[in-house]
């Protein structure tokens, strides 16, 4: 079952038929701890609508915030002792990856988040920018995982990696999250075979490919749930994206009109321009 957020309202999926949703709102469905029985109760003996059109799609989000957790792949490791190496802060990216704690960091609020087919943004003065394709958990108030989405941590590596003490601006800007096209509601976990696909298309072809399966995930989701919801409350349900395990070349930045494409089945697709 998909729970999709449009211009013209709320609609959820099952089976190939969307039905409307007239009477919660998109921050009382997040809030809901049993979504998936909630949405399954709405529909029952509804008749399903044509009036849902994937142009109209918004991002996922209303009063939620959205978090990351981050180096929780060795690719992610990696690139950023490679990128940070000159200012010394190579040895901090080992240390996360392998700590029991794990790095979580704010990421975007609804005004700095587009939806499918909106457009992503690179840092004017940045100068070497990248997407990051992250399964991104649903999470209700009392930290129940209710459903799946993909993210696109949109970042900047140079500013990153000129100072690890920069990352809220290489992170948080507006337009560097892409949250949709819609959330899977349900509360079992994703198969361990699950993939992450990304495509960055330039000018028609493909600039850059990859994937990595979820089994390269270091961090179990539940683990990094239950350490974002340590001191903090979510009264509204948040995101958690889950970090990056596909980082392009050193040589590849992202440039105004480039297409990023993320897939993972059987969320869906996201896609964005950059602007
Ligand atoms: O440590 C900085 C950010 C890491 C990140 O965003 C990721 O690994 O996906
Ligand atoms: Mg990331």
């Amino acid at each position: 079952m998909k729970l999709f957020r449009t211009t013209v309202g709320r609609f959820v999926e099952q089976d190939g038929h969307f039905y409307r949703i007239e009477k919660l709102t998109w921050d009382a469905l997040l809030a809901h701890e049993d979504l998936e029985g909630c949405l399954e109760a709405v529909i029952l003996g509804e008749a399903p609508t044509s009036e849902f059109q994937t142009s109209q799609l918004l991002a996922p989000i209303d009063r939620q915030e959205v978090w990351a957790a981050g180096v929780t792949y060795y690719r992610s490791r990696g690139a950023r002792m490679e990128e940070s190496k000159d200012a010394g802060g190579g040895n901090f990216y080992d240390r996360v990856y392998s700590a029991e704690r794990p790095e979580l960091f704010f990421k975007s609020t609804a005004s700095r988040t587009v939806g499918a087919g909106g457009k992503v943004k690179i840092r004017a003065d940045a100068h070497w920018s990248v997407p990051e394709p992250e399964l991104t958990l649903v999470v209700s108030p009392r930290g129940r995982i209710i459903g799946y989405t993909i993210g696109n941590d949109m970042s900047s590596r140079d500013i990153e990696g000129e100072n690890p003490l920069y990352l809220p601006q290489a992170k948080v800007y507006n337009g560097s999250c892409a949250l949709g096209p819609g959330i899977l509601v349900t509360s079992s976990p994703l198969p361990q075979s699950t993939e992450i696909l990304l495509e960055i298309v330039r000018t028609g072809r493909i600039a850059f490919a990859g994937s990595v399966p979820l089994t390269e995930l270091k961090r179990e989701p539940k683990v990094l749930v239950e350490y974002l919801f340590r001191e903090n409350s979510f009264p509204n349900g948040c995101f958690l994206m889950t970090g990056t395990g596909i980082v392009p070349p050193s040589t590849f930045t992202l440039a105004s009109g480039d297409t990023v494409r993320i897939t993972i089945e059987p969320i869906g697709t996201l896609e964005n321009e950059v602007a």
